[in-house]
């Protein structure tokens, strides 16, 4: 627990017109307060999420009520009951699965489902723009009109899966990725003379060796940077030539792009190998990648998970493990790329393909999630997981902050939630 166990400042009653930080003025306890508190993060998190479908043309007024409705209950004075600010939180979960839901549909439409690419990962020699962030849609744009300019254009971070699109990967100015999960980007900007593109969130204050050839979109503005608008990105495009492009660097390769068809095509061949043992459990390993050094544990999970198991993954959490080569169970690659963290979805459908194959509910069947969070989209899939009533999962290395006590008592007995300890104690408590 914290040194404090709320803190909360948002009417003028509050303590010494500094902060309620044991127990609100008001009478909201400290569990309310933190349950208000994750509450607006989730809101924020299917708000990011609902930005970019509104982006792609397509809405729900139900989440948009929903969305009103979650805001007004963490105003002073309307709301100090404890179990319906839970439920809250599980009916964030479920306006989340329908954002995602929607999100999903709109990229199919306009870019095709993902079918599995092979991206070569680093520099290539010539000018170049890395983009990184969330937004298709910003990267279609920006590629279309790098069409016959000469200039690359790479991935970085949340935007590796936009290789899987059929209409983002027909362009010929897709050339690649660079980097891993958006935190190295301070270093990968100043070392790779590069026009940069952050389209959402996960974009850092630069530092000054980059700031002028930082570029963001609309509602994503840091210190320095120029905001495109419109999507016109001739100044990225002019920034890339004038500075003279990259350098040729050894390249490796990264797998991503598998769509809900491509895995549902071998879905007999799935269940074959379930039913004979050859396939023993699935791993969904994933969620938002930090700095923080305890990270290092999705690496040694996942090289850890013995060789007749499936990693499923998502998120910017993958460059934890993505390089490495895990193989294949006779044909089913072992570690399966599905995507962004709204992609989240995809993981949800194939579990409720994978409970009608089976024959089973979804907490029977033989799959573990394991997530990290860091900011506040991870807080919002979380509740659509609990929304869905999925058990058993594991969270960590480091909880959301918002859980005191009392909120992870909820956690663990109604919805068996695990914090993560270590992999070795943690697979043998999943695998037996
Ligand atoms: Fe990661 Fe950022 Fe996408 Fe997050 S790049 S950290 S919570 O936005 O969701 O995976
Ligand atoms: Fe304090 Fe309640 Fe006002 Fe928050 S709403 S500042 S807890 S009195």
């Amino acid at each position: 627990m914290s040194d404090f166990d709320m803190f909360c400042y948002q009417c003028s009653q509050t303590v010494r017109g500094e902060g309620c930080t044991v127990k609100g003025v008001c009478g909201k306890d400290a569990t309310s307060a933190r349950l208000q508190d994750n509450l607006i993060f989730a809101i924020k998190g299917i708000s990011a999420y609902n930005y970019h479908a509104k982006e792609l043309g397509v809405s729900d007024p139900e989440v948009d009520e929903f969305l009103t409705k979650a805001l007004y209950s963490t105003l002073t004075n309307v709301n100090f009951d404890i179990p319906s600010l839970i439920q809250l939180g599980l009916d964030a979960g479920e306006a989340n699965f329908k954002v995602m839901k929607m999100l999903k549909e709109a990229h199919i439409e306009k870019y095709g489902e993902p079918v599995p690419a092979v991206v070569k990962q680093g520099a290539q020699e010539g000018p170049a723009i890395i983009v990184t962030g969330h937004d298709l849609k910003a990267l279609e744009e920006l590629l279309k009109q790098c069409e016959g300019t000469g200039v690359k254009v790479y991935t970085h971070s949340e935007m590796l899966p936009a290789h899987g699109y059929p209409e983002l990967a027909k362009y010929e100015a897709l050339a690649g990725n660079i980097g891993k999960a958006w935190f190295d980007q301070k270093k990968l900007f100043a070392d790779h003379k590069a026009a940069i593109l952050g389209t959402t969130n996960c974009v850092l204050i630069p530092k000054d060796e980059y700031a002028d050839r930082l570029f963001t979109m609309d509602i994503v503005k840091v210190p320095g940077a120029t905001v495109i608008e419109d999507y016109d990105f001739t100044p990225v495009i002019e920034k890339a030539k004038e500075l003279g492009g990259l350098t040729a660097e050894e390249t490796t390769e990264l797998t991503t792009g598998f769509g809900l068809s491509t895995i549902l095509s071998l879905a007999p061949q799935i269940k074959e190998l379930v039913l004979s043992g050859k396939i023993r459990r699935f791993f969904l390993v994933g969620g938002c990648d930090t700095p923080n050094p305890k990270m290092s544990y999705y690496r040694e999970f996942v090289e850890q998970i013995p060789e007749d198991c499936i990693v499923l993954t998502l998120a910017c959490g993958k460059f934890r493990f993505n390089d490495l080569d895990l193989g294949d169970i006779e044909g089913i690659p072992r570690l399966i790329d599905l995507g962004q963290c709204n992609d989240a979805i995809v993981a949800i459908e194939l579990a409720v393909a994978l409970c009608d194959l089976f024959e089973m509910e979804l907490n029977d069947l033989p799959l573990t999630i394991v997530l990290s969070w860091m900011e506040q989209k991870a807080a919002a899939i979380l509740w659509t997981l609990l929304y869905l009533g999925k058990t058993d999962m594991f969270l960590g290395p480091v909880l959301p902050a918002w859980c005191n006590e009392d909120i992870l008592n909820v956690l663990v007995s109604q919805f068996n939630l695990t914090p993560t300890s270590n992999p070795k104690d943690d697979l043998k408590k999943i695998l037996g």
